[in-house]
């Protein structure tokens, strides 16, 4: 068998997705997700240009080979671009070997280690009665971890909080990025409240998890960490920017709240200061962004060995494809954590039809051959690419400051 055409094909049922569409001799079709927020045609380039037409006429049962002809091949090593357009490849290659083989992607990693995914999911409020609402939706859903974030009061827009009734909370701009504004001090009195009020209203029987969205400095997250300590987070997730590896050792001399990372880094090297000194205890990186089904197996194995558990991202600018590759491979590893889950909105079920299913706060892939997302190449093209930006955060002087 050969891979006889490969393609990019950029649609926005919703919010913009990438998808790369690999076609073989004996007719199989495989899918990849590569899609990059708010920088999505400049992997669509990369693979357009650089990678697919190495693809065509290669073997595409050979997929440990591919990925290390890519990954070297380029001679430049890791970042987004890259990195997520290997990923695409690397993921697209494991749905057809599935089909190949008439089995579901996780039978070919080992098979199923539990019998579904706990999932978490976004709930978000403009004030505090609003967010225990919205927690309350989360539970008569059956979740059972859920994601809090509150505006920040004297802040005009918060990340994690949507702008209103049915809004997304990620605005996305046209033209140039929308503005939000921080101050840590504000946020770092605020932040406890938030979580008091959830746990009196819910009590701790539900996982409460928590993004800071890499804005504090290494004190200031380990000061956020041993206030939260009463209230027993499942996590705080990027504390402080991720790229800085050795600030987690100074956030986990203060504290003994779980710490997660990971979901803007690309490679086992980006973590493995991280992973190998025991720094954090949940690792962000996702399918889509960190090479693929076969790069964050092995990052796992590395996490195995060290007590680090995945919580892998699942925001939804990660498409129904990633997702299904993600349930696939966590349905497997022994060091499972959790799942990200915010679901894609209306219309994306018209062009990603998906087989996994969500059944009281755990999500099954299904077991259809490959990763059962059919993609709908007719339905994607009634909704054309629309550029976005995501947004840039400012502190109350004017100063950039991490989104
Ligand atoms: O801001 O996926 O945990 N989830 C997140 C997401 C990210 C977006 C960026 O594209 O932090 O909301
Ligand atoms: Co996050």
């Amino acid at each position: 068998m050969k891979i006889t055409d490969a393609r990019v094909v950029v649609t926005s049922p919703g919010r913009n997705y990438a998808t790369l569409v690999v076609e073989t001799s004996d007719g199989l079709v495989g899918v990849g997700d590569a899609t990059l927020n708010g920088r999505e045609l400049a992997v669509a380039t990369y693979l357009r240009d650089h990678v697919c037409p190495l693809l065509v006429g290669r073997d595409p049962a050979r997929i440990e080979d591919t990925w290390q002809y890519l990954y070297k091949g380029a001679y430049w090593r890791r970042g987004p671009v890259a990195m997520t357009a290997i990923a695409a490849v690397d993921t697209a290659l494991w749905d057809i070997k599935g089909k190949t083989a008439g089995l579901p992607v996780y039978e070919l990693l080992g098979g199923a280690s539990r019998d579904g995914v706990m999932v978490y999911g976004h709930a978000d409020g403009r004030d505090v009665p609003e967010l225990l609402d919205s927690v309350a939706e989360y539970l008569q859903l059956g979740y059972k971890a859920v994601r809090i974030q509150a505006a920040v009061p004297g802040m005009a827009k918060t990340y994690g909080v949507s702008t209103g009734d049915g809004q997304v909370y990620e605005p996305a701009n046209a033209h140039l990025p929308e503005e939000g504004s921080w101050e840590s001090s504000t946020y770092l009195d605020f932040a406890p409240t938030v979580f008091e009020a959830v746990r009196e209203r819910f009590g701790f029987a539900v996982h409460l998890l928590h993004d800071v969205h890499h804005r504090l400095t290494p004190i200031e997250a380990a000061r956020l960490g041993k206030a939260l300590e009463p209230y027993r987070p499942f996590w705080i997730e990027d504390a402080t920017p991720a790229e800085d590896q050795s600030a987690f050792r100074v956030i986990r001399a203060h504290t003994t709240t779980p710490l997660a990372v990971g979901e803007v880094l690309t490679s086992i090297w980006d973590v493995q200061t991280l992973i190998t000194e025991r720094l954090i205890d949940y690792v962000r990186t996702s399918v889509a962004h960190t090479g693929g089904i076969s790069h964050l197996r092995k990052l796992y194995a590395l996490g195995e060995l060290y007590g680090v558990r995945s919580g892998a991202h699942g925001a939804g600018d990660l498409s129904p494809v990633a997702h299904a590759a993600a349930l696939h491979l966590d349905l497997t590893i022994p060091n499972f954590g959790i799942q990200e889950y915010m679901g894609h909105r209306d219309p994306a079920a018209e062009v990603f039809r998906s087989s996994y299913t969500f059944t009281d706060g755990y999500m099954h892939p299904g077991n259809a051959p490959g990763l059962g997302v059919e993609f709908d190449e007719a339905a994607a093209a009634r909704f054309p690419y629309q550029p976005r930006y995501l947004p840039v955060n400012r502190r109350l002087d004017g100063t950039v400051h991490d989104w």
